[in-house]
């Protein structure tokens, strides 16, 4: 029997996974709180579901892509359908501790949990690069394969169904890094009149070479092996950084944005790591 997929939340993300499920010709049902956002999936093939019950109880495969985990609880509470026998992907963005408590009940409820990360915008799903992480039950995994097929490329990460979030997470701190220091960079052009658009042809080649010492830096810190230097010392980095928060600071900008990073600089510094490479400084990032 062909597999009933129903997706439980229809907002940007959501919709745009379930018309790339349609779009791979795969048979879906959808359900959202506000069911208008149902229609236009309605007129390319989904079939609308009368309440979260009803879209429930048509699935083999629930995927559920609501704004936090405490909206999949109240949804998932307020259905009170039966969830034995059923697979689902959860693609909400959530820590490590909300995927496996959420694995935990679903399982004592008798489904099969796969949590998952979505490293993508609306637009970018159904585009064969598009990465989602998944981690949980394998057998949901096997269960999720067309879904998952027809929203990109996915990378399970084994059974733990918190690292699916822990590695989004990760990512995504990765990610915000470099936007918070592009948009502070961007306001330092901006405030001697330079447009941000200017600003691109530099930045961009700029990042790719930095991101390039990525490798390096991950043996460094997975080895504690801070002492071959390669020429950009904490000390040499820490006089650097404070220019440009005197720059900041002289045209009236927040340094909101750059102060945290001087912070752990001048304390890898003033803790005898002048002479190491800024890997050194992931040494002072766990509290204890
Ligand atoms: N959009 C993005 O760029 C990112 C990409 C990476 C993954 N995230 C995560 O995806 C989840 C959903 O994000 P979204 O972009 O679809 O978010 P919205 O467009 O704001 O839609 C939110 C949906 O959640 C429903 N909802 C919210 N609260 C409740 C509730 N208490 N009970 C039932 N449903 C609820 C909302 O319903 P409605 O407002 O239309 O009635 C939408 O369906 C999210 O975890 C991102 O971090 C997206």
């Amino acid at each position: 029997m062909t597999q009933q997929i129903t997706f439980l939340g229809l907002g940007a993300m959501g919709s745009a996974l379930a018309r790339a499920a349609l779009d791979a010709r795969l048979d879906v049902t959808v359900w959202n709180r506000t069911p208008e956002r149902a229609e236009p999936l309605v007129a390319v093939g989904a079939t609308a579901a009368a309440d979260s019950t009803a879209a429930i109880a048509a699935a083999d495969l629930v995927v559920i892509c609501l704004l936090d985990y405490p909206a999949v609880r109240a949804v998932l509470d307020a259905a009170g359908a039966s969830l034995s026998g059923k697979t689902i992907l959860n693609l909400t963005n959530g820590t490590p501790e909300q995927a496996r408590g959420l694995a935990a009940w679903a399982e004592a409820e008798g489904a099969a949990y796969l949590d998952g990360g979505i490293m993508a915008t609306p637009p970018m799903i159904g585009q064969a690069e598009t990465l989602i992480l998944t981690s949980g039950s394998a057998t949901a995994h096997a269960t999720a394969h067309d879904a998952l097929k027809s929203f990109g490329s996915s990378r399970y990460l084994g059974g733990d169904p918190g690292h699916a979030a822990l590695y989004d997470l990760a990512l995504l701190t990765a990610m915000y890094g470099m936007f918070g220091g592009y948009l502070h960079g961007t306001a330092l052009l901006r405030a001697d009149g330079i447009a941000a658009e200017g600003f691109v042809e530099l930045v961009q080649p700029w990042l790719t070479a930095m991101q390039a010492s990525l490798p390096e830096m991950a043996r460094q810190i997975d080895h504690g092996d801070h002492g071959r230097n390669v020429g950009s010392n904490l000390a040499m980095q820490a006089a650097a950084y404070v220019n440009l928060i005197d720059a900041s600071r002289a045209r009236k900008l927040s340094t909101d944005l750059v102060e945290p990073l001087q912070r752990l600089l001048l304390k890898a510094v003033a803790t005898g790591r002048g002479d190491h490479d800024i890997a050194s400084m992931a040494e002072l990032i766990p509290l204890d």
